[in-house]
């Protein structure tokens, strides 16, 4: 479902837009900062990544980086990437959440 938004079928304000990642707020936050940053490329899970998706996985998490820079998380941020079923994924498109502007507990849920 992510591809409708890299392909501009679904419309979405692009927080963060490069060649390879592009990154919007998340429909449901769960934080005040809660975004997205997703690849262009249609990955499925960092399960289904091959070692060819190294530079890509590097990427995304460079962009993140950017993202909670851009976002003013000068405290500091939580990064997720859920992964499959127990990992709580819900959506089938390789995802990293950028959440911020509160204090995070641990461990997750
Ligand atoms: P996960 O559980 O890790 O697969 O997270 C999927 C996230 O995607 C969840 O926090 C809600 C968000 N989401 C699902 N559908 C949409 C959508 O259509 N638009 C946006 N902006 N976010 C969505």
């Amino acid at each position: 479902m992510f591809c409708k938004m890299v392909s501009g079928e679904i419309p979405v304000t692009r927080l963060y837009d490069d060649a390879d990642c592009m990154a919007f707020a998340d429909i449901h936050p769960q934080a005040p900062v809660h975004v997205l940053v997703i690849p262009k490329e249609h990955l499925q899970s960092t399960a289904h990544a091959e070692a060819s998706h190294g530079p890509l996985l590097g990427k995304l998490m460079a962009a993140a980086a950017v993202v909670a820079k851009g976002q003013g998380l000068s405290g500091g941020y939580r990064l997720v990437v859920n992964t499959g079923d127990d990992g709580g994924q819900t959506v089938g498109h390789l995802h990293v959440h950028v959440l911020g502007g509160r204090h995070m507990g641990w461990p997750p849920g």
